[in-house]
């Protein structure tokens, strides 16, 4: 386990020499620690990404050239993917099949890029017409310059890949802060890009905390595009922070996401989904289909089935075999976990089932998968962002009640509809207003498509093509036809 920051292609201790402890959350026990950076420890780390980018010549480099880095990064995670894996369950929770399903979409998300990369090369220049013949314009794409990454604690390597593989792939460089709590992997990131040959200065780690590293990065000068996963708190004053510098900024945050089930769907396939939609990675996840809409006439029927199958749920230490369900990443998402539903029954809602810590299960941040019904519309319960294994689910007459009921949220990152029939399940779609619409499933993610929110939910996509156009600026160049005149002041 690496526990140094990596800036400059060097490993180094924190300026003050401090550290932060890294907790297993389903021991509670401290297994190793890190350093934490300072401002002074960005400073550096910002410095060096702006000499790799401003003298080194990592933007000047052919998209062929930097897409052999990021085969190389891909190829050095998927050689250590279960060594990889296994750090990411100590260090976040989740159990390994999810882990090691993260690492090997993290290897490809570098190897897509690398794609896109090359592609750059193909299509250096898109041609403009004109309407005066005297002048041609060409449109090209640039590198923004230096990305300041700041990463949350639910998919700690590959957040690190969303942002870091697009960002090299256009030629920025980047200083990446992952979340304090699960910064083991982000330091494995640096161990192999490292050993890839990645120039110094190209990617930065600094491991610490939001309030000192990430205030650091989102505040320095130096920096030209903030890159930001997380709550929307956080990210409300990131976009401030950019304003006052007018650095770009992109922002991927939390969600409600509904998913509507009519009474065509079959209820085995429904309950499946709505449970992959909020159980897995313990619900901490910023698409989750957390507000379930379910028809009146198979409503009865689906609760009864989700609430059976939700206490099959096996629950356990991720490293376990046949584990389903991991503990929270920490002990205060734990607790803000279990104030939200404290909170909703306090509103009025009705525990189906689960809502405590699981028994036998003493030590470690664990929570039973819970079913909310009966939820007051205007409670936190249904419009707030739980961000745990917590679903509240109640039943809706016409489809015209269900699109209201699921289009009513401040946020708009994702939604789900199930039904047999495609045209009613396309119309649905189309009125939902969120960014990741999906239609008879619910979470299933593609490096190659768009991925961001409407409303709150943030600023921006991720992923695909749209992905790499985060980090890349368009530039016209005009030019007047030689032997042509201008003849304004001069006739
Ligand atoms: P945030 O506080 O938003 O943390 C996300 C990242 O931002 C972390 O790296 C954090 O650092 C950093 N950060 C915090 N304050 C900062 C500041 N002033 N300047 C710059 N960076 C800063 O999320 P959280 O506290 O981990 O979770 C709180 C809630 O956010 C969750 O319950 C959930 O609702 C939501 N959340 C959403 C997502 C997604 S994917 N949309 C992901 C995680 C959490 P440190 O954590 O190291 O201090």
């Amino acid at each position: 386990m690496r526990s140094e920051l990596y800036i400059d292609g060097k490993w180094t201790a924190a300026a003050n020499g401090g550290t932060f402890d890294v907790v297993n959350p389903a021991t509670e026990e401290v297994i190793h620690k890190i350093a934490a950076a300072t401002a002074q420890d960005v400073d550096v780390a910002v410095k060096a990404a702006r000499r790799a980018f401003d003298e080194d010549g990592w933007p000047k480099l052919s998209g062929a050239q930097r897409a052999k880095y990021l085969r190389a990064i891909a190829d050095g995670i998927r050689a250590r993917q279960a060594e990889i894996a296994r750090l990411e369950v100590i260090d976040n929770g989740k159990p390994f099949p999810e882990a090691d399903w993260d690492i090997a979409d993290a290897a490809g998300c570098f190897d897509f890029y690398a794609g896109l990369a090359e592609q750059l090369d193909s299509n250096p220049e898109e041609p403009i017409a004109l309407p005066d013949a005297r002048f041609t314009s060409k449109a090209v794409k640039e590198p923004i310059g230096v990305a300041g990454a700041i990463i949350p604690w639910n998919y700690p390597l590959l957040m690190a890949a969303w942002t870091v593989a697009p960002a090299l792939a256009a030629g920025c460089t980047v200083v990446l802060k992952p979340a304090e709590v699960t910064s083991l992997t982000a330091l494995e990131l640096a161990a192999v890009a490292d050993e890839a040959g990645l120039p110094p200065g190209v990617l930065n780690i600094v491991t610490g905390s939001g309030s000192i590293a990430g205030q650091a990065i989102i505040d320095h000068k130096g920096v030209d595009k903030l890159a930001f996963t997380g709550s929307g708190p956080v990210g409300s004053k990131i976009m401030a922070a950019a304003a006052r510098d007018i650095k770009r900024v992109s922002l991927e945050l939390g969600g409600k996401s509904p998913f509507v089930v009519f009474d065509d769907a079959d209820i085995d396939e429904a309950v499946e989904w709505i449970m992959f939609g909020i159980f897995w990675n313990q619900g901490q996840v910023c698409s989750a289909t957390s507000r379930v809409l379910v028809q009146k006439g198979i409503y009865g029927r689906l609760l009864t089935r989700l609430v059976d199958e939700t206490k099959k749920i096996k629950i356990g230490d991720g490293l376990e075999d046949g584990v389903l369900l991991g503990p929270l990443v920490s002990r205060r998402q734990h607790e803000q976990v279990v104030a939200a539903i404290e909170a909703a029954t306090a509103a009025g809602a009705t525990l189906a089932c689960g809502g405590k810590r699981p028994e036998g299960f003493e030590t470690g941040y664990y929570l039973e998968p819970t079913v909310l019904t009966e939820v007051p519309l205007e409670s936190d319960a249904w419009r707030e962002e739980i961000f745990g294994p917590v679903v509240c689910i109640r039943p809706f007459s016409t489809e015209e009640e269900a699109i209201a009921l699921a289009n009513d949220s401040r946020f708009g990152l994702a939604a789900a509809v199930m039904s047999k029939d495609d045209v009613r399940a396309e119309r649905v779609a189309s009125a939902f207003r969120a960014g990741i619409v999906w239609i008879n499933c619910s979470q299933p993610t593609f490096t190659e498509a768009p991925w961001g929110g409407y409303k709150e939910s943030g600023i921006g996509r991720e992923l695909g093509r749209w992905g790499l156009e985060n980090y890349l600026e368009t530039k016209q160049i005009t030019r007047l036809a030689s032997g042509e005149k201008w003849g304004w002041y001069i006739k």
